[in-house]
């Protein structure tokens, strides 16, 4: 909570985690005890009930000079990178990501405490970790001493977690400002950040700002170098890895070990990057390389045997825009993935209903749901979205069969509508509601349209003196409202938003939706059972 006069805390974190540690240092919770931690580390005085700001208007120096070491005082050589290897000290480096979800919107967030079937999504999203760190500790000397580190809240930070040479802070828009001022209390403290990831790709002038180092685009290509400069103390202020390409046979196998594994309800794993389509709006790993790649399959499994390794059967959430754009590749994948008994979750488009072979396999292999981007049910809401070939326009007409062929599959749909289209107006969310009911959509995900820095959405709003606030990148949460809408106002927006936020997650509407897919499940068995040949059947309702 904040102090009176306090301007608002830096998010509002919207639902309820899972129980876990505000910072988690390896899955140990970090000590915060003033002057000094039991292990030696600066803290602050205690400001649970106090904002984030106040943590930067005390003397960053006075509160933690005295315990990090400098940066001259650790000897970088002695590491794999090192032509003349002479072993002194490890480089420490600190992975840490930004953890849990972000909205701002009070009104929602009052709402979705409320909500039961709100509750459930977020419990099942909020504790996943970042793959991206993962992956450049991965590429980083196993003689280095790598860490990983969760920070939900900020504001709860009562020490810098972890004494490090170096601290690479990943970056989405939404969390950006908490990474600044994690980044900027680091640096004060003496310590060297790197940062890197979407929004430092989509905003690098800003971010150097707040860092010794940054990195434009995929991280691999250009993680490797990063580190040997560390190493020489000759970091440079900018490593760009755009038109680099990075090459997914030569992934690096994610740090999975570096996670204390019982406090995920799931793990990522990353098949492919990109998407062979150009939806105006798409913020998500397009923005780091335009082109569509896919890991081979065999990199895939084994990083799945590694997490096996620790825990045996995972549940997994594949971290690709669109898994099975290539519908080739996805049989392969689907097929390497019916031995390892696994639960998996991803996001992918809506022509998979057109691959009954796909679909099988799909089931075979432990899919319990597939996320779509329906986008919107209305057709003309729809023209102009995907910029290539207008092909969300083109599919529309298809969607309620494909979502009934998908789940008669097995598969549960959550399909995912976005409010506040240009060509949509303050009709469409009756229209979103109606289809829901229709569809028989297992789950169902709404958020608003939201233009993130660097995509094709975001420079036309600014064109068209529509961006309502500029650098504010807090707003991206997808549910916050950063744009003016064509076709209603603000407010308008965010009533439908909530107003729909009420109708799809009420008890009620959750339990009817799982109800029907149980009962179509159940029709299917007995219309299956009416199917098979006599014989068969008698044979096999024998013992
Ligand atoms: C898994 C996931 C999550 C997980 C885990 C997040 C995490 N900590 O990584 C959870 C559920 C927690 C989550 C939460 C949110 N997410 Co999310 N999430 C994803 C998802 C599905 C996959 C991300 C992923 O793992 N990619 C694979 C890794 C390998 O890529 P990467 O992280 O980009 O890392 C690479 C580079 O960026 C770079 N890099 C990254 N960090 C760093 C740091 C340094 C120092 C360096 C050098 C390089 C570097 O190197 C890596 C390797 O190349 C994407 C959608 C998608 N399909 O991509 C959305 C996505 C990333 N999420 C998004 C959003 C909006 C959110 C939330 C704001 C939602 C909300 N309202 O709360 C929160 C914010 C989280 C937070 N606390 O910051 C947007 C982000 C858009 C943007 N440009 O900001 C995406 C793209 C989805 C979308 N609809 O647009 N998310
Ligand atoms: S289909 Fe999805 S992942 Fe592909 S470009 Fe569109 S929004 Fe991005």
């Amino acid at each position: 909570m904040a102090p009176p006069n306090a301007p608002p805390g830096p998010h509002f974190v919207l639902w309820p985690r899972i129980p876990q540690f505000h910072v988690c240092l390896n899955g140990q919770r970090t000590g915060a005890a003033r002057p000094s931690g039991k292990d030696g580390l600066p803290t602050l005085p205690s400001r649970r009930d106090y904002h984030a700001d106040n943590l930067l208007s005390l003397s960053v120096e006075e509160a933690f000079a005295s315990s990090l070491p400098p940066p001259s005082s650790v000897d970088l050589r002695g590491t794999r990178l090192h032509p003349l290897r002479h072993k002194v000290k490890p480089v420490k480096i600190g992975f840490i990501a930004l953890s849990g979800v972000r909205c701002r919107n009070e009104k929602l967030m009052e709402l979705g405490l409320t909500l039961p079937g709100f509750v459930q999504r977020s419990k099942v999203i909020a504790s996943l970790p970042s793959l991206g760190l993962l992956t450049l500790a991965g590429l980083t000397p196993e003689d280095w001493e790598a860490t990983y580190i969760e920070v939900a809240d900020i504001q709860d930070l009562q020490s810098l977690p972890g004494s490090f040479d170096l601290v690479a802070i990943s970056s989405f828009s939404a969390q950006i400002k908490e990474a600044y001022k994690l980044a900027d209390l680091y640096r004060a403290s003496g310590v060297k950040v790197a940062l890197g990831g979407l929004h430092v790709t989509a905003c690098p002038q800003e971010a150097l700002q707040h860092a010794d180092t940054i990195v434009i685009g995929e991280g691999e290509p250009v993680w490797p170098e990063l580190l040997s400069d560390l190493e020489r103390n000759r970091l440079k202020p900018v490593y760009n890895a755009k038109g680099r390409s990075f090459d997914l046979a030569e992934a690096p196998m994610p740090r999975f070990d570096l996670l204390d594994i019982q406090r995920y309800n799931r793990l990522t794993v990353q098949t492919q990057r990109g998407c062979p389509y150009a939806c105006e709006f798409c913020a998500a790993s397009i923005r780091l390389d335009s082109k569509y790649k896919k890991k081979p399959v065999h990199k895939v499994v084994a990083e799945l045997n590694a997490i096996k390794k620790l825990w045996p059967k995972p549940f997994i959430e594949f971290a690709d825009d669109n898994t099975f754009a290539n519908k080739k590749n996805g049989r392969a994948l689907v097929k390497a993935l019916i031995p390892l008994e696994l639960q998996w979750f991803t996001e992918t488009d809506i022509s998979v209903a057109n691959d009954a072979e796909l679909l099988k396999l799909m089931k075979e292999s432990g899919c319990a749901q597939i996320l779509i981007g329906l986008e919107s049910p209305k057709k003309s809401a729809l023209d102009g979205v995907e910029q290539k070939a207008n092909w969300k326009f083109n599919q529309v007409d298809c969607y309620i069969d494909a979502i009934r062929r998908i789940q008669d599959a097995g598969i549960t749909v959550n399909g995912c509508f976005v409010l506040g289209l240009d060509n949509a107006d303050i009709t469409s969310f009756e229209g979103v509601w109606d289809f829901v009911q229709r569809s028989g959509l297992y789950e169902v995900q709404i958020t608003v349209m939201t233009a993130f820095p660097a995509t094709p959405l975001y420079d036309r709003l600014l064109r068209e003196n529509r961006i309502l606030k500029s650098e504010a990148w807090e707003l991206c949460t997808l549910f916050d409202i950063n744009y003016l809408p064509k076709q209603m106002t603000v407010d308008e927006l965010n009533n439908g938003l909530l107003d729909l936020t009420q109708k799809i997650y009420s008890d009620n509407a959750v339990n009817k939706r799982i109800r029907q897919f149980f009962k179509r499940k159940k029709e299917l068995a007995a219309m299956h059972e009416r199917s098979r040949p006599f014989n068969l059947k008698s044979s096999s309702s024998k013992p």
